[in-house]
């Protein structure tokens, strides 16, 4: 076993947000700026790229397997009957217009599909086409962004205003409980409603985290921006927008990622035979954008994975960040957390570089840990457990 000392775990920030590993990010942006461009892509092109059937949730809601070059080399590695990437679930939802919040355009149930997601694809439109209108008459992405961020705040603002009357009543009833998270509401309606801002800018402790993750705020969520650029500005990396972007973001959203993309090469390249993609690109000098799409997207999440392997199936298992030894088995089999013994872990590079298990172990590689151990992304690990603590569990449920 490690010394004692590794076993005890750094203190951690507390997350804003829904918990779990089945979380979705959702496509948000104005009418015809190319979100179902991009769903569709995304759902066709990583099936075709994974070789693995997609599964289509409902019509407008999709898992896409997460792309990994370590996972390409242990199934390249162990040739397992059974390969299971890691997944992340992307909804397209319809677009929003100026006064959603208030039922426009049936605004306020894109808004509640939006309540479902965890993270947000903003995606906006930098490309300029004749044929395909814009809901506010010409291209300008920095008010297109401005107005979809006015959007959700207001939702929030009035789902506040609703919540605080109650609140402040239950409030007076002098209850401690009551108190603080009147406190932390009226904390959250002083941001949204006085300084509008988003309630991912504010500086929460772990009690204003709480309350914060009793109502899911629209403005909590966190957002990357998809600029959706004609071919040949995505392959010349130049748009007259990206910049006034950039600087909106920074100055908006500080810290946001800003992705481009070309829903038109996208599609372009979706149609093409599988021969011809990669002399297509080569040619332009440019890449596919999803794939640093979905990896962010998922990152975006606090999602990670860690793999088991062997030849009969290399599979990554989704788990939350910061997730412990034992609650990262539970994910395998509720048996392997109530017996959990221990984890033996490999990280990836170390298995790369000795070249097997065996020389792994050999070089002192393949560690044991112990039920503290937070599981680091892409940790190889073997489980041991007991399984009679599982059995007897068990027989006690039934
Ligand atoms: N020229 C051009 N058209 C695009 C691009 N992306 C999407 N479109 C077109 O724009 C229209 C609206 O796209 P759609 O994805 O349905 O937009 P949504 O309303 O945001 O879902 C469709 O006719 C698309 O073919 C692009 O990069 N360039
Ligand atoms: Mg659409």
């Amino acid at each position: 076993m490690p010394p004692k000392k590794k076993d005890v775990p750094e203190k951690l920030p507390p997350i804003i947000g829904r918990m779990g590993t089945n979380l979705k990010v959702g496509i948000v942006g104005l009418p015809n700026v190319g979100k179902s461009t991009f769903f569709n892509v995304l759902t066709k092109s990583m099936a075709a790229a994974s070789n693995f059937p997609f599964c289509t949730i409902d019509p407008n809601e999709s898992r896409v397997a997460v792309p990994d070059e370590r996972w390409n080399f242990l199934c390249q590695y162990y040739k397992p009957l059974s390969k299971v990437p890691a997944y992340l679930n992307v909804v397209d939802i319809a677009g929003l217009v100026k006064g959603a919040h208030e039922g426009q355009g049936l605004g306020n149930a894109f808004l509640s599909h939006i309540s479902a997601c965890d993270a947000i694809f903003h995606m906006t439109r930098a490309f300029e086409d004749d044929d395909i209108s814009h809901v506010e008459g010409d291209v300008n992405p920095v008010r297109d962004m401005e107005i979809i961020m006015e959007e959700l705040r207001k939702r929030d603002e009035e789902y506040i205003g609703k919540h605080y009357g109650t609140m402040s009543k239950s409030a007076t009833r002098n209850d401690k409980k009551d108190k603080a998270e009147f406190e932390a509401l009226t904390k959250i309606q002083h941001i949204v409603c006085e300084d509008k801002k988003h309630v991912r800018f504010g500086e929460w402790d772990v009690t204003e985290i709480e309350v914060l993750n009793q109502h899911l705020f629209l403005t909590a969520k966190p957002v990357i921006y998809l600029v959706n650029l004609s071919e040949r500005d995505y392959i010349r990396k130049k748009n007259k927008w990206l910049l006034k972007i950039k600087e909106w973001v920074d100055k908006n959203d500080p810290g946001a990622m800003i992705i481009p993309f070309s829903g038109a090469l996208e599609t372009k390249l979706l149609e093409m035979a599988d021969e011809e993609r990669a002399p297509y690109l080569k040619e332009a000098g440019c890449t596919s954008a999803l794939d640093k799409i979905i990896t962010h997207g998922y990152k975006q999440l606090q999602l990670q994975y860690f793999f088991t392997t062997g030849p009969d199936e290399v599979k990554a298992w989704t788990i939350m960040k910061n997730t412990k030894a034992p609650q990262a088995a539970g994910r395998i089999h509720t048996d392997f957390e109530k017996g959990f013994i221990m984890a033996e872990v490999m990280k990836f590079n170390d298995f790369k570089e000795e070249g097997t298990e065996a020389a792994a172990k050999a070089a002192g590689k393949y560690r044991q840990q112990g039920r503290n151990y937070i599981v680091d992304d892409g940790d190889i690990i073997l489980f041991k457990f007991n399984a009679g603590a599982g059995l007897s569990d068990k027989k006690k449920v039934k």
